[in-house]
């Protein structure tokens, strides 16, 4: 008798070799029409579930995981971040949470770069003045953005995407600067000729482009206050690539508003799909809708990470991406 595939439920609709593949390997449930499940359907799934695999439109939160039945062993998250995920209570009802790390470093790096670059020489707004036929030709003094070449890039959290966009900005001519809770290792701060602050607020205060690179947890939330945003220069951007939570949004957007800073580039909100109506009605803010890792490759690449995770655990192994182990 063969044994039972383990029911697999995928909340959103996944690249197509990536479906096929779960089909062939469990019996998956998967959202063929990518409509977002409601509170209720989520709770369902996990009642039913082995394994949910869910994505950052989902809240698993204490009110959802609650409702676990005792077949739930593990959530493979398809995304690296897993702030959307009460780990504590996956932990303690013996729920194991997995992710998809490295694979999508490269590519949210690209995307730090490119809006550094888009902020830096306004490249969103050359565009908007184009389709909006208000271009009237080439002027010496229009569209002047600032030159990055020889301006200080300070990067907040060192982790995988930091050090790949710190790689990047190298060839950019930028000097590198970051704040991380640890320093990095000495060869790694030869390799990208970076500069540690141990302290943000100074490092704040010294840069000319702060990107956001560092997960988001109880300890970020909102890391860049009101106060440390306050501490940057009036001509510093920001970006931030990470999670929108990490910032205070209605600050920045007031600051961007007055001009205390120049100017910001967002792939990533603190209310997600939702968007501060005032940051829309900003130029100097670029505005993208969480694309930092929207690449085809990177997306089959996640879709293979989530599937090896799911086959080593229920082949009773420790998957390779375990963010935490479930204790019962
Ligand atoms: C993903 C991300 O697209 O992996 C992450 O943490 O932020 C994104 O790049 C998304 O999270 C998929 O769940």
């Amino acid at each position: 008798m063969t044994k039972k595939k383990p029911l697999v439920i995928v909340t959103r609709k996944l690249p197509e070799a990536i479906e096929t593949r779960m089909m062939e390997l469990f019996d998956a449930r998967l959202n063929i029409d990518d409509v977002p499940m409601s509170k209720p359907e989520l709770i369902e799934a996990v009642k039913q579930a082995d394994v949910l695999v869910p994505t950052v439109t989902d809240r698993i939160d204490s009110a959802v995981l609650a409702h676990a039945g005792p077949n739930l062993r593990l959530i493979a998250n398809f995304g690296t971040g897993v702030d959307h995920v009460d780990l504590q209570t996956a932990r303690s009802r013996g729920i194991t949470v997995t992710n998809t790390p490295d694979v999508l470093t490269e590519d949210t790096a690209d995307m730090t770069m490119a809006l550094i670059l888009a902020v830096s020489r306004r490249v969103a707004e050359g565009e908007r003045m184009i389709r909006s036929g208000e271009w009237t030709g080439w002027a010496p003094t229009s569209m002047l953005g600032h030159r990055i070449w020889g301006k200080r890039l300070g990067i907040v959290g060192m982790g995988r995407i930091g050090r790949a966009l710190a790689r990047r900005a190298k060839g950019f001519g930028l000097s590198v600067h970051y704040h991380n809770r640890r320093r990095v290792h000495p060869d790694t701060e030869g390799e990208l000729d970076a500069t540690w602050w141990e302290s943000l607020d100074q490092m704040l205060a010294h840069v000319d482009i702060v990107s956001v690179n560092c997960p988001h947890t109880p300890a970020t939330y909102h890391l860049l206050s009101a106060r440390r945003l306050k501490l940057m220069q009036p001509h510093a951007i920001l970006v931030n690539t990470a999670r929108g939570e990490i910032v205070d949004e209605p600050a920045l957007t007031r600051m961007l508003a007055d001009r205390e800073i120049a100017g910001a580039g967002l792939d990533v909100f603190e209310h997600e799909p939702a968007v501060n109506p005032k940051l829309l009605e900003l130029q100097n803010a670029v505005l993208l809708p969480h694309m930092g890792s929207a690449t085809i490759e990177g997306r089959v690449d996640m879709g293979e990470k989530v599937l090896i995770n799911i086959k080593t655990f229920v082949d009773g192994h420790t998957p390779p991406d375990r963010v935490i182990e479930g204790l019962l």
